[in-house]
């Protein structure tokens, strides 16, 4: 049993006696409710932790919501760079990107904080020791288990040919970049500058 699962458990066994100490008086709904909260918070900071789950909230917005999409931007990607150097958003835009991969190789389009990118690149090198990345596909299979998952709501992993769909919400925030965070293509200049000119 992990130590998070059992620290859940105790705060449910806690949580038990609170509210059953509480029972008598008017206060059990309210107890009980904040236990089911700390309990909630807890099993979000257990997914959040997870090597897979990347859910926290980032400084720089949100995964969007389709149905209030601001703007559609086509990103093209090529060997080794984006159509793109810049991209200009308003904070608290939606925007859908169309992510077209027109290259011979896999290539990512991945919207962080520029030391995000670095970590970023550390997980896709895993990905591409363990099988789950190939130069020009992803497999599968290997990608959505264990720890080279590749589930981040920032970003896409788009194989040569085929397009993908990313909707942010963006929040002003500093030193955002949108880049390919496969082996080297970072360092190859994909990556782009995400600017809040027009506030
Ligand atoms: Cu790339």
């Amino acid at each position: 049993m992990t130590k998070k699962i059992t620290t859940i458990l105790a705060a449910i066994a806690i949580g038990g006696l609170y509210a059953g100490g509480a029972l008598a008086g008017a206060g059990h709904d309210a107890a009980k409710e904040t236990v089911v909260k700390e309990i909630r918070g807890m099993a979000q900071d257990m997914k959040s932790s997870g090597a897979n789950a990347h859910s926290e909230a980032f400084s720089f917005g949100q995964a969007g919501d389709a149905a209030k999409v601001n703007r559609t931007i086509d990103i093209e990607m090529m060997d080794n760079t984006f159509n793109f150097s810049t991209l200009d958003i308003k904070p608290g835009e939606v925007i859908r990107f169309n992510v077209k991969n027109m290259g011979e190789v896999v290539h990512e389009f991945n919207i962080a904080e520029a030391s995000m990118h670095g970590e970023h690149q550390n997980a896709m090198m895993k990905m591409m020791e363990s099988g789950a990345m190939e130069v020009d596909r992803i497999n599968v299979k290997a990608m959505s288990s264990g720890e080279a998952a590749h589930d981040d709501p920032n970003s896409v992993l788009v194989e040569p040919g085929k397009t993908a769909e990313l909707i942010w919400q963006f929040k002003k925030a500093a030193n955002i970049e949108f880049a390919c965070n496969v082996p080297g293509h970072y360092e190859d200049g994909m990556k782009g500058e995400i600017l809040y000119k027009s506030n």
